[in-house]
Formats: structure tokens, sequence, C-alpha cells
């Protein structure tokens, strides 16, 4: 049964969503965050990193939450929650996923960080968000998720970063990328992920 690692208001929440939907058994290991909000000690013991999520599953360890979405759609043979790769969907859908933690989440965290401290983020820091937002706004349709009725992996990997951006106000003036937050916390998983591992964004 594959473990996963899942610090409070984290990123693992992601894995949760997947597993949620798959209905497939896991074994959530939680961990607090400390009074700085950052990752307990204990998890650099999980992984020389020390951040969450990881998952196990046997000898295999893994970091990374596009890696370990990809994995566990693979063990199960999913099917569902990406578009058939002989369709030209399939690139964008690769494409995105990978986007978010490598260029959507430094924006984010741009203007997340020192919202957390209770800092007004640099205009630039603004600016360079408001640069993702019109972008991701480019790929979605006028209404409904990315790829359909159905979250599909980008649309989980989306959620975490989306809800500390609402929870801040930082999607004001992003009304379709508003829109479709709305619309994934009606989503299934979602549902059931915040249930067992909690919400994604503390309370500002
Ligand atoms: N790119 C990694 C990011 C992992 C990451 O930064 N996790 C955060 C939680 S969302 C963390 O563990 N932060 C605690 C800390 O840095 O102390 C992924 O997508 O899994």
């Amino acid at each position: 049964m594959i473990k996963v690692h899942c610090l409070a208001y984290s990123r693992a929440i992601r894995l949760v969503w997947l597993l949620e939907d798959l209905d497939q058994p896991y074994d959530l290991i939680p961990y607090d965050r400390t009074d700085q909000f950052r990752a307990p000690d204990v998890l650099q013991d999980v992984h020389p990193l020390g951040k969450s999520p990881v998952i196990e599953d046997g000898d295999l360890k893994l970091a990374e939450s596009a890696t370990c979405l990809r994995y566990i759609i693979d063990k199960y043979d999913d099917k569902t929650h990406r578009p058939d790769p002989q369709t030209a969907e399939f690139m964008r859908h690769e494409e995105l996923l990978d986007y978010i933690e490598s260029s959507f989440a430094g924006a984010c965290m741009g203007v997340l960080l020192p919202a957390m401290q209770g800092n007004d983020p640099s205009d630039d820091a603004r600016q360079s968000l408001q640069v993702h937002l019109d972008y991701v706004t480019s790929h979605l349709p006028e209404t409904g998720l990315l790829f359909g009725a159905k979250a599909h992996l980008t649309d989980i990997q989306f959620s975490y970063l989306l809800a500390n951006l609402d929870a801040n106000g930082f999607l004001d003036n992003a009304p379709r990328v508003k829109t479709y937050w709305d619309a994934l916390q009606k989503q299934p998983g979602y549902l059931a992920a915040t249930k067992v591992a909690g919400p994604m964004a503390p309370k500002p």
C-alpha cells in the first residue's frame, strides 16, 4: 500500500485527492506544521529535502508531487486522469502539469510568502503573478475544468496553489481562474481529500 507523508496545508493533498478518486487504499502519515509554518525536522528523516509530499511504495521513495501523481496513475493503470496519449490534448496536459511546479508556483510564492508574513508583495511580484494568471486563463474553456467535466492530474496539481492564492485575495483580478477554482472545489476528490487531510490553505 502506498504511504503518503502528508504535511498539513501542503501539496501532499494533491495525492490524497487522486488516491480518493481512484478509490485505492493508502496509508496517510500526517505531520503538523511548526510554529514558523515549516515542515517539522522529522521529515528530514523521510527525505533529504525535508518537504512534503513524499510517497513510499515498497522500496521506492518519491518526492515531487507531479512525479507522484504520474506514478500513481501508472501503478493503477488509470486512464481517466489524463487525455488519451493518441490525442493532441495529451502533450498539452503534460506541459501544463510540469508548468505548475516549474513556473507557476514560483510566481505564486512571490506573493504568498510576503502575504503570509503580513507584508505587501512587491509590484513586480504582483505583475509576474498576473502574467501567469492570464496565461492560465488562456488555457481555460469558457466554463468547467481544463479537460472536461472531470478533474485531470493538471487540475489536481493546480488546486493547492489556487486555494492559497484565493485565500489571500490574489484571484480577484483573474475572474475565470476564480470560477475554475470554484468548480474544482465541487469535485468529489477535492471534497474527500479535504475531509481526510484538512483544508488546502490556512485561514489568513
Ligand atoms: N516541488 C515540490 C514542492 C514541495 C514543497 O515545497 N512542499 C512544501 C509544502 S507544500 C513543504 O514541504 N514546505 C515545508 C518547508 O519548506 O518547511 C512538489 O511539487 O512536491
